[in-house]
């Protein structure tokens, strides 16, 4: 049974207003995004032990094996962009309120704090990789990985993601991590997909 690509959550000029152009979701979405569901299906075709599995499942059997590695870098690039396009909303960003608010000054004191750490972890991911808000031990943490890592191989539970990838800022950032980074902070985080992952 093949993967299939989950739908984008809003439509690709959705976030226009809010930095991201539909150009970038059409390259990003339709194509970086896609063409590793399809790298996946290939590469688990006619693989007994995939049969059935979910993609969590194969990413957590896959990790941490050079045998395996092609199926976990695509199986994790799947699973991180799905959650990266629902770390994502059309006016979105700014200080979260409620329970996240409560969790995030919990954990670094304010949203301020969590901004300047966040904002560090994005930018200090040297190359390609992903900076994440996960919960450990019921603490709020965060966390960048390398490529196609993802917190589910470390016992993490992933709240929020920013792709640094090269491919998702050029179309409307160029080479300016940093303005991407801004703008997702400011203008894109969604904290009610945060609220509903603390909650699941
Ligand atoms: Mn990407």
């Amino acid at each position: 049974m093949a993967f299939e690509q989950a739908p984008l959550p809003f439509d690709s000029g959705a976030l226009e207003a809010s930095g991201m152009k539909a150009e970038t979701f059409e390259y990003h979405y339709g194509k970086h995004h896609k063409a590793y569901v399809d790298n996946l299906n290939k590469l688990i075709d006619g693989k007994a032990e995939y049969a059935g599995k979910s993609l969590e499942e194969v990413i957590v059997m896959t990790a941490g094996n050079d045998a395996t590695a092609g199926i976990f870098n695509n199986a994790a690039q799947v699973w991180n962009h799905s959650f990266f396009w629902n770390s994502i909303k059309a006016g979105g960003g700014g200080a979260p309120t409620g329970a996240v608010a409560d969790k995030i000054n919990a954990a670094f004191g304010s949203y301020e704090k969590f901004k300047e750490d966040f904002t560090a972890a994005a930018t200090t991911q040297f190359g390609s990789g992903w900076a994440w808000l996960v919960e450990e031990n019921g603490t709020l943490k965060i966390t960048k990985t390398a490529n196609a890592d993802n917190p589910l191989t470390k016992g993490q539970k992933p709240l929020l993601t920013l792709d640094v990838w090269e491919h998702a800022y050029y179309i409307d950032f160029r080479n300016a991590r940093p303005g991407y980074i801004a703008n997702y902070l400011d203008k894109l985080v969604n904290w009610d997909f945060v609220a509903a992952n603390m909650a699941a």
